[in-house]
């Protein structure tokens, strides 16, 4: 990228069953929102417990598999492809660290997780993740322009 020049990206970004039972859907789509990041595609409904198996199949041999996917079939999330520069770090960073007792004051985790596992939120890692992810839950048609 040259220097100065934009590096616009688009993510997945997941409320998880905890961060809807706790109200926070309008408080996680402000924090976005607040940064100038666009949310360009939303949609809400519960996973089965094949579909959660299906989004972290990378985690399949962590001992936390079965219930990470058992908790996020375990109620409504609601998915989102955001867009803007450098979308991806910056969603992370907005997020904080996976376990919420490491994370950074002012992140999503830090402010409102109970634990490593019911963090809140889920956001994509790198730009073949995202792609990957953001093909899971939506068609091309979803994605406003
Ligand atoms: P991330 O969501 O910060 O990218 P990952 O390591 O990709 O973290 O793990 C995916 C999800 O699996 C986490 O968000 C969390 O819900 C759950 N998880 C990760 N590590 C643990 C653990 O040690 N115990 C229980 N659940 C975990
Ligand atoms: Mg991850």
């Amino acid at each position: 990228m040259p220097p100065g020049g934009r590096n616009v990206q688009r993510t997945l970004s997941i409320i998880k069953p905890d961060g809807i039972g706790k109200g926070l859907i309008g408080e996680v789509v402000r924090r976005f929102e607040k940064e100038g990041i666009r949310i360009i595609a939303m949609r809400m409904f519960r996973l089965t417990l094949r579909e959660a198996e299906g989004f972290y199949a990378v985690h399949r041999e962590r001992p936390f598999f079965g219930s990470l996917t058992e908790f996020m079939s375990s109620g409504p999330i609601v998915v989102m492809v955001l867009e803007g520069d450098d979308v991806i770090s910056r969603n992370r960073a907005l997020m904080g660290a996976t376990d919420p007792k490491k994370a950074d004051k002012g992140t999503i985790r830090a402010d409102f997780a109970d634990s490593v596992e019911r963090n809140i939120v889920h956001g994509s890692d790198a730009t073949e993740t995202a792609e990957t992810e953001i093909r899971y839950f939506f068609s091309d048609l979803d994605v406003s322009e």
